[in-house]
């Protein structure tokens, strides 16, 4: 695919998509949905990659869905917002979900509506300290989405999770981090370097193990403690016939720092 909303590129084992409308503070558009979608599908399918780094061009990283998409004319019906939650937003939230690869978002600005339930979404969130959360889909009349509903509260409970989601108040990257809505809030001229390390440090760990420890945590929010224990079970078989696995406890005894090739 041609990419004209995004920039992806590949270095050390770290496939990274850059949204790129700055003008618009990267709102996204279908196509652009499309594109990221694409781009995690080529991150998955190249070899080599082994991490995912997600952020923004410009001063955003993104203010959601594109509105100049969706004025109405009075004389005009209103389109059917399920039907795009069908086709682009839910598909690339469940891509990010399944994606056997860790990823780090650094978060540079803005993140607001599905912009900052997009970054959310992501395994690790870094945030530049000027950047700001919004659940800016009140102050249009929406329902948050992108898997909002259902992260948020789970990640800083349920009554700060409301108070962001019906009052749409910009939260600073400090608070989130202090909340543990996000991993950590750094000077913003570190961002990149902090968030590219992070992505390079998890590009050169056991990638197996590392997937299964994402599926593990994820299906967590769903189940009780003995489906869990189960699955932690069945995880960790097929995390100890991993090389990764072995080349860590062979590492460990000969007192070397261990190099995982991913399998
Ligand atoms: O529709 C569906 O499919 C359903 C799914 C919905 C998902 C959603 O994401 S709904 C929520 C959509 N997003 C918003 O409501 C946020 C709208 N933007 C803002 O509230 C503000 O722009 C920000 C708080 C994010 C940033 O404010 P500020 O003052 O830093 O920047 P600005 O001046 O407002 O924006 C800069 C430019 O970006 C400006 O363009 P201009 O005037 O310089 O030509 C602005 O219009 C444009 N921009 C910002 N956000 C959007 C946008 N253009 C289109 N869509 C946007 N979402």
């Amino acid at each position: 695919m041609t990419y004209q909303h995004i920039l992806y590129g590949t270095a050390d084992g770290v496939a990274t998509i850059t949204l790129n409308r700055p003008e618009k503070l990267n709102a996204l558009n279908e196509r652009m949905l499309d594109e990221i979608r694409a781009a995690l599908d080529a991150a998955k399918a190249e070899r080599e990659v082994r991490a995912v780094l997600l952020t923004g061009a410009g001063r955003g990283f993104s203010a959601g869905q594109d509105l100049s998409d969706r004025a109405v004319r009075p004389d005009e019906e209103a389109r059917d917002l399920g039907a795009t939650l069908d086709r682009a937003y839910n598909p690339l939230m469940r891509r990010l979900r399944d994606l056997e690869l860790p990823v780090v978002a650094a978060v540079n600005g803005v993140a607001a509506g599905a912009g900052c339930n997009l970054a959310l979404a992501a395994d690790i969130v870094v945030a530049a300290r000027s950047a700001v959360f919004i659940q800016a889909f009140c102050r249009i009349g929406l329902v948050p989405d992108c898997g909002g509903t259902y992260w948020l509260p789970r990640l800083v409970g349920a009554a700060r999770a409301r108070a962001l989601m019906l009052l749409g108040e910009p939260l600073s990257a400090q608070q989130a981090a202090e909340w543990g809505m996000i991993w950590r809030c750094v000077e913003d001229d570190r961002l990149m370097e902090e968030a590219t390390m992070l992505a390079r440090r998890l590009a050169e760990g056991p990638t197996r193990g590392l997937a299964l420890t994402k599926r593990a945590l994820i299906a967590a929010s769903d189940n009780g403690l003995d489906a869990q224990l189960d699955l932690e079970r069945d995880l960790q078989r097929e995390a100890g016939f991993t090389e990764d696995y072995r080349e860590g406890v062979a590492a460990f005894l000969e007192k070397r720092a261990p190099r995982f090739a991913g399998r």
